[in-house]
């Protein structure tokens, strides 16, 4: 089974998306995603010029050869862009293996390990009435664990709060929910580390205090503090019992995590920026993390994240896989197959898609009970409808940035 073509679709329907389609001379078609939030163009560049060419008329079902080629034979290793184009082509040969089995993806990676996939979901608020409505209305929706995010007093607009994600042109627009914005450069937003300690724990305490002790929270810090910072959040936050807290500290400095460990029993995961096993070599041989947060979609897909997943387990950290709206619905399918196989699944992401970006992308998963599951179809279980992608092309659309108060550029 031979790779007879391979196309490279870009996409915008409520934000860019970046999908691999690949062809075998069989007919047999397997899809990947290779969306990298703000930077999609330099992928597809990589893939068109660099990546399609290599790939015609190799046998389909190497994927651990094609895997290796890809690295290897680029000689400059790992890096974002690269690591999302290998991805794109592992997983649009696991998923066209899985369709040529005549199964599930996830049989092929040995089967259900469980039988669903807890999810969290987004809450945020610019104040506490309207983060306990937003907390409300996830548990409506069957939600059993939610991320809690808030404004800070005196911050104007910081990471993971809809409403001060808006800009005029795109209020009441999709966007509001997510932090990229549709625009020709990137939005600023303000950071204050220390009004922002000093405000998150009573919001905690607020929200155990509406909704009790049950109900796993989450927290995204999403970069910003120092180590001793981080530390010092995840101790105030202990008596709030939290599922994880994320990205506390800008983490390729992995030894940096060696002291919030010494000072927190709070749960910490991290990765979602990282793109190989390197990133975390440190974090999970000292178990400094509880979480990998790694997508399929920025670690070279299934074959590399399964490996990852596997080193982890033995060290009983469990995956917390990156599920927000610029991972498209053919990198979350991957990432729930994988999810359902591994034995230490932790727990999934899930921001769930638009209207419009399901009207491109049909799909089999199903959302039962605040539990995901990628449905029984033959491979991945999404579809890529091309004369609907067309109507929807490329848009410049970029991540926010963060000033200090006196104007310095800060992490994000
Ligand atoms: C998360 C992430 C996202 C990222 C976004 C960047 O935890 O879901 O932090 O909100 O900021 O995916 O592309
Ligand atoms: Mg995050």
């Amino acid at each position: 089974m031979k790779i007879q073509s391979a196309e490279v679709i870009v996409t915008s329907p409520d934000r860019n998306f970046v999908t691999l389609k690949l062809t075998t001379d069989d007919g047999l078609t397997g899809l990947g995603d290779a969306t990298l939030n703000g930077r999609e163009l330099a992928v597809v560049s990589y893939l068109r010029d660099h990546v399609v060419p290599l790939l015609i008329g190799r046998d389909a079902h190497q994927i651990e050869d094609t895997w290796q080629f890809l690295y290897r034979s680029a000689y400059w290793r790992r890096g974002p862009v690269t690591m999302a184009a290998i991805a794109a082509v592992d997983v649009a040969l696991w998923d066209i293996k899985a369709k040529a089995a005549g199964m599930p993806l996830y049989q092929l990676l040995g089967g259900a390990s469980r039988t669903g996939l807890m999810a969290y979901g987004h809450a945020s608020g610019r104040d506490l009435p309207e983060l306990f409505d937003n907390v409300r209305s996830y548990l409506d929706k069957g939600y059993k664990a939610i991320r809690i995010q808030t404004a800070v007093p005196g911050l104007r607009a910081i990471y993971g709060v809809a409403g001060n994600a808006t800009t005029e042109g795109n209020k009441g627009k999709r966007y509001d929910y997510e932090p990229a914005q549709r625009a020709d450069l990137p939005v600023e937003e303000d950071w204050d580390t220390r009004k922002y300690l000093t405000h998150l724990p009573g919001v905690f305490e607020a929200v155990r205090n509406e909704f009790g002790a049950d109900i796993p929270l989450l927290h995204d810090g999403h970069h910003r503090m120092t180590p001793i910072q981080a530390a010092k959040l995840g101790k105030s936050l202990e008596p709030y019992d939290l599922f994880w807290l994320e990205d506390c500290t800008p983490a390729e400095n992995q030894a940096a995590l060696r002291l919030v460990r010494q000072h927190t029993t709070t749960p910490l995961a991290i990765g979602e920026v990282f793109n190989t096993v390197w990133d975390y070599q440190t974090l999970i041989t000292e178990q400094l993390i509880d979480y990998v947060r790694s997508a399929v979609t920025h670690t070279g897909g299934i074959s590399a994240l399964k490996k990852i997943l596997d080193f982890a387990a033995q060290y009983q950290i469990k995956s917390g896989m990156h599920g927000p709206t610029d991972i498209s619905p053919v990198g979350m399918a991957a990432a729930m197959h994988l999810g359902l196989a591994i034995h230490n699944f932790g727990i999934q992401e899930y921001m769930s898609h638009g209207a419009l970006t399901n009207s491109v992308f049909q799909q089999t998963f199903t959302f039962t009970d605040g539990m995901l599951h990628p449905g029984e179809q033959p491979g991945l279980g999404v579809s890529l409808d091309v004369d609907e992608a067309g109507k929807y092309p490329y848009q410049t659309a970029y991540l926010p940035y963060n000033r200090l108060a006196d104007g310095t550029v800060h992490d994000w």
